[in-house]
This record gives structure tokens, C-alpha cells and sequence, in this order.
């Protein structure tokens, strides 16, 4: 029972007029007579933070979101005032903060335009049950507003009308709508009047956003505890505001190694060691290309964390060894919770050395998961961390393990209400001492980071690879990561295709969804659609719970077969494309599918459209969502685009109809493009390229297109190792004409690349290459020919 109804009818309270200001370099402050405190930084010209207090104290600044490495600095920076407000202004951004209430308007330098109004502004709430306080934030929605973001949350991809939660959770079968699932990613991006500025609100508490549904005009945000503390970051473009955050949150720390990229199977679960077998040599009997094959729970004794199950697995370095000639890597799984076992070292020296989560009062966190009752490790402490990563040493370094699966990392807890650690729950966080409430969105990512630092210890000179399930902005610098347990439904494929669009116009491009459903088991026709979807994901696993059947390529008949490997291998000829997109995410921060609004935010068509995205720069896809389809709708943005199939070029811009029975898919190129093509291979490194494709796309006018390559594993990259080529395509009416540039000192194996140009307008007269003919009296029909890669310049003309 509440007593204290005092502070309980207080309601919510308000900043009042401001008293004082002062400046300390990019820092400004503001205080309020009744003692609120904005904190106003400038880090960039187009990245403002907003920091409110409403005692005149702040926390000590720490996050786990914001990276180190995070620009900081600009090129405008001034502060003036007249009778109502303050007014600084950047090279980008204009700040009003009125004196009478602190409310704050933001403007584009550029043209005066509104981008983002206070409606209350901030405001609060004190907690009467939890103390501190219940933070607020509430904007104005400008005219034509729409809002995009925040993770994974299975909607659609415009979020306006809709209210969310960010609170990492267990959610086995979510459906379409189930809010919140297993992320928290507390940043949005806004558009209108072809301007878009994003929101990334840093507080780890449970996080609350609401676009428009309570109150028609007004977008709002809040935290249960906490401090309010968000970035404003500026575009224009969408794309730009992405790679904005993740300056700020951070990008991949490295590459993947190319054999991440390619197709990996898994199974809940593949044992004993005749099984995984079985399971890879029919890939290669079948010669379906694939690189991963994945360890769930019960490859160990007792679900113990770094054992294995001897019966099972006699030998596991020996057979990691053999499945590794065979081309596999192979991938376990590491859950969070330490058996409660004296006889078990990694339990012993948990809580010798003091390592495991406590309640208030003192006891351990006991908690009921796959192992029985379990601790857990408090991943928010630095020497925990550094603890866990030496765990790894033995299942990478000796046994030969080439990835690491982090499950159930929420944490998930079996058979109480709320699915995790109850709230009183202590925790480090990194010497901030908290309880679960502000650290249960991030315990996820820190394991993850943990997992991540041993990986990357014991794999070097390789890279690693992990995975996570739960996550918090920022932990796409550590691991890659899936969707959680979705369902084989045709609605699923759905929200598939929605959250890894989602995920990557949130930050986090290297992500993928259980291809085929995780519970349940599709049909034949679900599982080829699927797969002709999950191709185009930067992640591509298929994954099943296993207890409904197998859901492995070739258990739909030879039919869905040959569909499966059709698409996988398409996967694997555009290896060097995506790698490539992956240097651009990894170094500029450009997500690697691109929404429609991403792609083009200034077509307003684009604003509504959920199923069509770009993969990497310049292929255009659309999953087939129905069963018995055979061909679809779908939205060709503006521009022309060749039909991958057949290379008929269509004009974008409207609806069309597009033929795709069962054993194709709705893709398009880009005009102008040229996309790099490796041969198909069972498995990266299975061959040694010696020619590189590269399909060019006619268009009338200039276009450009980077091949990124290294020695696809290891750091050498970071010293200059890297190819990296830039071709630009200028065609006209009678020329066609291709220039490379090329950096970095990486020498690839081949010698030549194999052009082949599409939709040339023209008849040939002659090729010249650095100005000198090459032989044409071969070429007839579709124009192939060979270069040497050392070319600069291409120079197709017209009879
Ligand atoms: O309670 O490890 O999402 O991918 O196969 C289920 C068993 C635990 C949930 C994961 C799923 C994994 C499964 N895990």
C-alpha cells in the first residue's frame, strides 16, 4: 500500500523559467529556477545531446551504448540570446531554448526549417515506489511526420500510431506485434519535408516510445528511472542519420571473416557427432554450399557452460578438425547461467572469485534454466568479463570452435512471471552499482562483449564470429545476431523480412532470422521462399527447434532442393558484393539493406512500403509472401532497373507486376551498376578465384561502384591489405566507357576479370583497354570479354 500520497498526487512537474546559463567549450547549462539542469553538448555539427537534471546533480556520465571512438567536434559553434531565448547555432543546426520554460526548438541551418519541436519538452515524474525519477519527453510531430527504428519490433516499418517498449525479452513464438521482444534499441528516425533527424534516447531502463498514438500530434519518449538523456542526430538523409548513430554507438570492430557471410545450417540439435556428419557430407553429396554448422545445448555434459558430452562428443577437437577439411566451421552455443554444481570447475571458481549476480539482501540470483538451478555471472563487471573471455581459451584455441552462440541472454529465467531476474537484482555496472532495472537491457550485450573479447583473444590471428540474441544499441561493434524464435507461418517470412530491415536502418546491419521458422515446420513452398529471402540477409542461417521435424534443405523434396541450392549459390557468386557492402557498413556506417524510405526517402511512396529493400547498393529485392504466388506486386523506386532474370529494363517509379513462380524471386540491378561475382563454391576458400566477374549494366549517364577485397580472414586489411576498386561507368548514346581506380596494397590471386555488359544500346565497333583494341570477333550475342585487372581505362564504341 502506497502512503506516501504526498508525492503520489505530486503528478508531473515541470522546468520553470531559467535562471543561469554558463559555457564550459562544447558544454552548455541551463538551470531552471525550481533547480532543473540541462546539460546541452555540441559533439558534432549535426549531433546535439540533451541532458536533464532535476536535482543540479547528474550521474556520473557512463554508457555502454556511446563508443569511445565516437567523433567528437565542429565547425560552427555560437551562442547568443535575446529577451525569450537562447540561440546556438552549428554548421548544421540552429537550437532554440526558450527562457520562460526550457523548451527547445531545433532548425536546419541551411533553410530555417522546423525539424523538431518540444511540445511539453522534458518533464517528470518522481518514483514514489523506486525513487529517482520516471523521465519524460514529449515532441511536437511536425506536418507529414514519420518514424522508423528501434530494432526489432515485428511491425511494420513506419512506426507512426504505434506505442513501444524497450525491455529485452524471452519470446518464444512472438507473432506479429508482440511488444517488447529480445532487443532494446532505443533510437528512431524521423522524416518530413524530405528532412530526417534521428533519436537515440541512451537510458537502459525499461524505455518507452510513443509515435503519435496516444495523442495524434505528439511523439513522446520516457524511461522508468534514470536520467533523461538523448542525441539529436541530424541528416538530412536517412542513411547519413544511421551512420551518424553509429558514430556515435559504434560499428563492427572488424570485418567478418568471409566464410560468416556464406550459408550456415543449425539444428537444436545436431548430435551425436554421426549426426553433424551425416548432416555435412550431405551438403557437400548434394553440393549445397555451406560454411557453418552449428552446436545447440545438448553438446554438453548437463547443459554446463565449456564442458562437452563425452558420449556424444568423444573426440570434439578431432571432429572440429575434420569437419574443418571438409570446409566447415564449426559454431557452439553458450548460455548465460552456471550450474549450481560444486563438482563443476567454472561454478567452483565463479564463486570463489565473488563473480555472480546477487539480490538486495545478499543471496546469489538463483534461477531456474536448461542446466537446472543456476548463478549468473554479472557480465557488467569488468573482471567478470575478462573471466569469462579467458573461458573461452580451451574451445577455441585447442578444440578449434570458430564462433560462439550466445542464447537466453536477456537473461532468460524458466518458470517465473516476469522471465528474468526479478528487479532487486545487484549488479557493477562497470563500478556504477545498480540494480536490474537498469541493467537488464544491457547484461545481454555485455556477455556478448564478453564472448566477443575471448573470441577475438584465442582466434587471432583469425577473426571472430559470434552471435547474440539479446542486444542494446552499441552491440553491433561486438557480434552479429538473429531474431529470436520465430514460426514456420507465412506471416513470419513477414516480419522476417520487416526486422531485418529494421535492424539494420537501427544500426545493426549483421543480422538475420531463423530461415524456415524456429518453431514448427514449414511446408516445402514456405521453406523455399524463405530461403529466397534469407539469401539477401547479412545473416543466413537456417534454424529450427527440431522437435517438429527436419529443416534441412533437402527434406522438401528434390523440387525445393535444387530452389534451395539455386539461391544459396547466387548467395555465394555475390560473396564480393556483399563483403563489399559490409566495408561500407563497417567503416561509413551505411546500413547494408536499405528500406525503400532509406533508399529513397524523397519519393514519398517509399514512406509506407514495407516488403521491397535494396541489398548492399543496387539490387533490388522482394520476397514472395504468399503461398501459390506466381509473381507479385511491388514498388520499383524511380530510376531504371534491369530484371535480374532475363535483363529486361523496367522504369521505376510506380507498381508493377512481376513474374516469380516458386523458383524465382523478384530481384533487379540497378542501372548503371557493376557487380562483382565470385564462382560458386561449397564453402569459402573451397576454390582460389582466378578471374573475377563483373556484370555491367548499361545506363545513359555516370554511375559508380566499389569492389572491396582482402585476404577474407584475419587483420591484415588494417594495414593497408585491402583491394579496394572504384568503377565508374560514364555511357552514351555511341560510347560506353568504364574507369577503374584502385587502392590498397592487397594483390588478389586473379589476373582478369570477365566483363559482361548488359542493355548496351549498341552494336560494337571495337573495345580499347589502357588504348589498345582487343579482339571482338569472338563476342556475339551476350557481350563477355576479358581484361587484365590492372585496366584504367574501358572504352566500348559504337559502329
Ligand atoms: O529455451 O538452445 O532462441 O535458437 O535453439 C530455448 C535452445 C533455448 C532458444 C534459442 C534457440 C535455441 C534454443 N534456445
Amino acid at each position: 500500500m502506497i502512503l506516501n500520497t504526498e508525492l503520489e498526487y505530486k503528478g508531473d512537474l515541470f522546468p520553470s523559467k531559467i535562471v543561469f546559463y554558463k559555457k564550459h567549450v562544447n558544454v552548455l547549462y541551463f538551470k531552471s529556477e525550481n533547480g532543473v539542469v540541462l546539460q546541452l553538448t555540441i559533439e558534432r555539427d549535426s549531433v546535439l545531446r540533451f541532458r536533464y537534471s532535476t536535482t543540479g546533480m547528474f550521474e556520473k556520465d557512463f554508457s555502454y551504448g556511446v563508443t569511445m571512438h565516437a567523433s567528437k567536434g565542429y565547425n560552427h559553434l555560437e551562442i547568443t540570446e535575446d529577451d525569450n531565448k537562447y540561440i546556438i547555432t552549428t554548421s548544421k543546426l540552429i537550437c532554440h531554448i526558450s527562457k520562460l520554460d526550457m523548451r527547445k526548438s531545433i532548425f536546419n541551418v541551411k533553410d530555417n526549417t522546423l525539424l523538431s519541436a518540444d511540445e511539453i519538452g522534458f518533464h517528470w515524474e518522481e518514483s514514489y515506489e523506486m525513487g529517482g525519477d520516471i523521465v519524460k519527453m514529449s515532441l511536437k510531430s511536425q506536418q507529414g511526420e514519420n518514424y522508423y527504428g528501434l530494432g526489432d519490433k515485428p511491425v511494420d516499418n513506419n512506426l507512426k500510431g504505434k506505442r513501444f517498449q524497450n525491455w529485452v525479452t524471452d519470446s518464444f513464438a512472438y507473432v506479429r506485434g508482440t511488444d517488447p521482444i529480445y532487443k532494446a534499441i532505443p533510437f528512431y528516425t524521423a522524416i518530413h519535408n524530405n528532412l530526417s533527424y534521428g533519436v537515440f534516447f541512451d537510458n537502459t531502463f525499461r524505455t518507452y516510445f510513443d509515435f503519435c498514438h496516444e495523442r495524434r500530434n505528439i511523439t513522446s519518449f520516457w524511461a522508468e528511472g534514470g536520467e533523461m538523456n538523448y542525441y539529436f542526430i541530424y541528416g538530412p538523409e536517412m542513411t547519413e542519420v544511421v551512420s551518424n548513430y553509429t558514430d556515435l554507438t559504434g560499428r563492427p570492430q572488424h570485418m567478418p571473416p568471409l566464410w560468416a557471410l556464406g550459408f550456415h545450417q543449425c539444428k537444436w540439435s545436431y548430435y551425436p557427432e554421426s549426426n553433424v556428419k551425416e548432416i555435412t557430407s550431405k551438403f557437400r553429396k548434394l553440393q549445397i554450399p555451406c560454411d557453418a554448422i552449428y552446436l545447440d545445448i545438448d553438446y554438453m555434459e548437463g547443459f554446463r557452460c565449456f564442458t562437452w558430452n563425452r558420449e556424444y562428443f568423444p573426440d570434439p577437437k578431432r571432429m572440429v578438425k575434420e569437419l574443418a577439411d571438409d570446409g566447415f566451421k564449426t559454431i557452439a552455443i553458450i548460455d548465460p547461467g552456471i550450474k549450481i554444481d560444486h563438482e563443476y570447475s567454472v561454478f567452483k571458481e565463479g564463486l570463489e572469485k565473488d563473480y555472480f549476480c546477487k539480490r538486495a539482501d545478499g543471496p546469489y540470483m538463483k534461477g531456474k534454466v536448461w542446466p537446472g538451478e543456476c548463478y549468473f555471472p554479472d557480465f557488467t563487471k569488468p573482471e567478470v568479463r575478462e573471466w569469462w573471455s579467458e573461458l573461452f581459451k580451451e574451445l577455441i584455441e585447442d578444440i578449434g570452435i570458430a564462433g560462439v552462440w550466445n542464447d537466453m541472454n536477456e537473461p532468460a529465467i524458466m518458470d517465473v512471471p516476469g522471465k528474468t531476474f526479478p528487479d532487486d537484482v545487484r549488479h557493477d555496472y562497470d563500478g556504477n552499482r545498480c540494480s536490474h532495472r537498469k541493467a537488464h537491457n544491457v547484461y545481454g550485450m555485455q556477455m556478448a562483449r564478453a564472448t566477443y573479447h575471448g573470441l577475438k583473444k584465442f582466434s587471432y590471428p583469425k577473426r571472430p564470429f559470434v552471435i547474440t540474441r539479446s542486444a542494446y544499441s552499441g552491440t553491433q561493434r561486438y557480434t552479429s545476431t538473429w531474431t529470436g524464435d520465430n514460426v514456420a507461418t507465412w506471416d513470419h517470412l513477414s516480419i522476417a523480412n520487416l526486422q531485418a530491415q529494421r535492424m539494420s536502418m537501427s544500426g545493426f546491419s549483421f543480422a538475420g532470422s531463423d530461415i524456415g521458422g524456429f518453431a514448427e515446420q514449414p511446408n516445402g513452398e514456405l521453406f523455399a521462399r524463405w530461403i529466397q529471402l534469407g539469401v539477401f540477409h547479412p545473416f543466413c542461417r537456417v534454424h529450427s527447434s527440431g522437435d517438429h521435424g527436419d529443416q534441412e534443405p533437402w527434406v522438401f523434396g528434390k523440387t525445393v532442393t535444387d530452389i534451395v541450392r539455386k539461391f544459396i549459390e547466387i548467395r555465394y557468386t555475390l560473396l564480393p558484393y556483399l563483403y563489399t557492402s559490409f566495408w561500407r557498413y563497417t567503416n561509413e556506417g551505411i546500413p547494408i539493406l536499405k528500406s525503400l524510405v532509406l533508399f529513397d526517402q524523397e519519393d514519398a511512396n517509399t514512406h509506407y512500403r514495407n516488403d521491397e529493400f535494396i541489398f548492399g547498393e543496387k539490387i533490388l529485392v522482394c520476397p514472395i509472401l504468399e503461398p501459390n504466388s506466381k509473381g507479385r506486386r511491388m514498388y520499383l523506386p524511380k530510376g531504371k532497373w534491369y530484371n535480374f532474370w532475363n535483363q529486361i529494363i523496367v522504369e521505376g517509379g510506380e507498381e508493377v507486376w512481376v513474374d516469380a513462380d516458386i523458383d524465382s524471386l523478384p530481384i533487379f540491378v540497378k542501372e548503371g551498376a557493376i557487380i562483382p561475382k565470385y564462382p560458386i563454391q561449397q564453402y569459402v576458400g573451397e576454390k582460389i578465384i582466378d578471374e573475377l566477374e563483373l556484370d555491367v549494366y548499361y545506363k545513359l549517364g555516370k554511375e559508380s561502384s566499389e569492389v572491396y577485397e582482402d585476404s577474407q580472414d584475419g587483420y591484415d586489411y588494417k594495414k593497408g591489405r585491402y583491394s579496394l576498386r572504384n568503377f565508374t561507368q560514364v555511357g552514351k548514346e555511341k560510347s560506353l566507357t568504364i574507369r577503374q581506380f584502385k587502392s590498397g596494397k592487397f594483390i588478389t590471386n586473379y589476373n582478369t576479370f570477365k566483363f559482361n555488359i548488359y542493355g548496351l544500346p549498341f552494336k560494337i565497333d571495337k573495345i580499347v583497354v589502357d588504348n589498345e583494341e582487343i579482339d571482338i570477333s569472338k563476342i556475339n550475342g551476350v557481350i563477355t570479354f576479358e581484361v587484365v585487372k590492372e585496366f584504367r581505362e574501358l572504352y566500348i564504341i559504337a559502329k
